[in-house]
């Protein structure tokens, strides 16, 4: 499985765009970055850094030349990239024990004390897959850079999430546009050592494998807007419970969007501050626009994990392929049936 598959290939099996069937072809979603490094565009406060752009170039290096069960390269961080990940960690764990869901702080103790989570050291991937395998079966890879939606959401099938290794620019600490390591290890990787919330992610993931381009950015959306900037109101001292109720005060919100547990700035706008917070329902979710360079301008809860999923498979039920897919855990491999 060494080819390079051109995207928006047609699959022979099944008729629709290509799509990996066994973990291993995730090396082949792995490769097709859209951009990194020297693809920075000009408002990042890293592009005219001649120093930041070469460690970049390195930290691609690594990635492009990873295979699906390889160890994973453990990186020596300079001092000032151990130094922004500690202003950072500081900042976000006050603001986490606030804000953030139980799911979230339960586990997010436990990379404390299994995979060498603390304000003076950045975490290794490495030791970080170990553990959420045990936990969950997840696993992370390295990546370059930003994937297409429809590659990232690949990974996501088979219980692998492709994970940025570089720190962001120190210039600012507090809001990236980009995924760094920072947002990865402090915003997503807890919840994924979380069954439910484990099993929700697979299935985006597997309803996203050869969907048309329509129900692909549908999923993203739906991808965005829970994994990345979800609330819950479960466990919050006033439960909102009318459908659809918007513009209400942040503090009956927990958050688990990893968007916002790995972004003081966004965090704060989206939970102390009165930004809009609307119900999450699937066929609303998929008409908000994903921003990717500033704050969204809305946000969407749902009680808690079971109720997200449940929503989503609803809203996934009534998309149409042409075939069906089965995970098999044994092989790692996702089965095609093809319907008649
Ligand atoms: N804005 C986030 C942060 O500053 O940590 C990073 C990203 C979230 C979603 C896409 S990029
Ligand atoms: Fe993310």
């Amino acid at each position: 499985t060494e080819e390079y598959v051109e995207p928006g290939s047609n699959d022979a099996t099944t008729g629709s765009q290509w799509f990996p069937k066994s973990i291993y072809e995730l090396d082949i979603c792995a490769k097709r970055v859209i951009m990194y490094g020297a693809g920075l565009d000009a408002d990042h406060p890293g592009f005219k850094d001649v120093e930041y752009r070469q460690r970049r170039m390195m930290f691609a290096d690594v990635a492009l030349s990873y295979k699906h069960g390889e160890p994973i390269p453990r990186i020596e961080y300079t001092a000032s990239e151990t130094h922004t990940w500690g202003v950072i960690y500081r900042k976000l764990r006050q603001l986490h024990k606030k804000h953030a869901c139980r799911e979230f702080l339960d586990n997010f103790e436990l990379l404390e004390r299994h995979c060498g989570y603390s304000e003076n050291n950045i975490p290794q991937l490495e030791d970080i897959c170990r553990f959420l395998k045990a936990k969950t079966g997840f696993r992370v890879r390295p990546v370059a850079g930003y994937l297409s939606a429809r590659d990232f959401l690949a990974g996501l099938a088979f219980r692998v999430f492709f994970c940025t290794q570089y720190v962001r620019h120190h210039a600012d600490p507090f809001y990236t546009p980009e995924p760094d390591t920072v947002h990865e290890l402090m915003g997503h990787m807890a919840l994924f050592a979380e069954p439910d919330f484990a099993q929700f992610s697979q299935e985006i993931g597997l309803a996203s494998l050869g969907a048309s381009e329509e129900d692909l950015k549908k999923l993203a959306t739906l991808y965005f807007f829970s994994i990345e900037f979800g609330l819950s109101s479960d466990n919050c001292a006033d439960t909102p419970d009318k459908e659809n109720a918007g513009e209400k005060p942040s503090r009956k919100y927990k958050v688990y969007g990893a968007g916002l547990l790995s972004s003081a700035g966004e965090l704060q706008h989206a939970v102390e501050g009165n930004a809009t917070i609307i119900r999450f329902d699937p066929d609303r979710v998929v008409e908000q626009e994903c921003l990717i360079t500033t704050f969204q301008n809305a946000y969407f809860y749902t009680r808690n994990f079971e109720e997200a999923q449940q929503k989503l498979r609803m809203f996934t039920s009534n998309m149409k392929r042409p075939f069906v897919v089965r995970y098999n855990p044994y092989t790692e491999s996702v089965e095609v049936l093809n319907n008649q």
